[in-house]
């Protein structure tokens, strides 16, 4: 099987925890795809252009990251993150809806600060910034639920793949006034499939502009050199 990922995708990201979690690694080649890119040949094999994207081993294409999870996750025929049973699956529902609303808010905040300074829009940021800020305060009142500290089930890889943003994010600071999602955080991250899929920093991200802050750092930085 194929695996299309772009290495800061958050969604790409939770279909790799699967991977890892699951011990697939030897069965899924894991691709990165070029995406948001004029004519990019990922285009012919993906026309959605999005990621994650799984080519099965009989040829056909899964979209959706849940999808492709729970595709990944039955193979063995031993599922680890199916809904629990009875009403524990409504709150597995919800749990994993809550924590894929605060992702898909991080994923548009994420993608409006790739864009050049010029085409940002102010309006959007500061959107995206309060509600990952009301979200984090949900979290922080829901991080004891039992499901969020049992098994490792979507739910948690979900919100554990949103806090992860801050890498891409820098004013994504949601620490502070949260000790309890920030101690929740702390071991998930350190687990091997969060540790080995963690996403790039904003700064590292090929052809992210860099914004006004680490542009006037640079030239500081530039011009004490050239006085040494
Ligand atoms: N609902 C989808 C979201 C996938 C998604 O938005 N992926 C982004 C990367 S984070 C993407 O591929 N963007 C490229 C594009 O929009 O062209 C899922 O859960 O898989």
């Amino acid at each position: 099987m194929k695996l299309y990922i772009t290495p800061g995708s958050p969604y790409a990201r939770i279909a790799r925890i699967v991977v890892l979690e699951k011990g697939l690694q030897s069965r899924v080649e894991i691709i990165a795809a070029q995406t948001r890119l004029a004519d990019s040949p990922y285009y012919s094999i993906n026309p959605s252009g999005r990621v994650p994207y799984l080519i099965r081993d009989d040829g056909v294409g899964l979209e959706e990251s849940a999808v492709i999870c729970a595709y990944l996750d039955h193979l063995d025929g031993n599922p680890a993150f199916d809904l629990p049973g009875g009403d524990q699956a409504w709150e597995a529902r919800r749990l994993e809806a809550l924590a894929r609303s605060m992702l898909d808010g991080l994923a548009v905040w994420s993608r409006e600060i790739l864009r050049p300074q010029n085409e940002r829009s102010p309006t959007v940021l500061q959107h995206e910034a309060h509600r990952s800020g009301r979200m984090a305060d949900l979290w922080e009142a829901e991080i004891g639920h039992p499901l969020m500290r049992g098994a490792l089930n979507l739910a948690q890889i979900t919100l554990a793949c949103a806090l992860g943003l801050d890498a891409r994010i820098p004013d994504f600071r949601w620490r502070p006034g949260h000790p309890r999602l920030s101690n929740w955080f702390d071991p998930i991250a350190a687990r091997l499939s969060f540790a080995a899929t963690a996403p790039p920093s904003a700064s590292r991200v090929s052809g992210a502009p860099p914004d006004n802050a680490s542009q006037e750092a640079r030239k500081k930085r530039r011009a004490s050199e050239r006085k040494r």
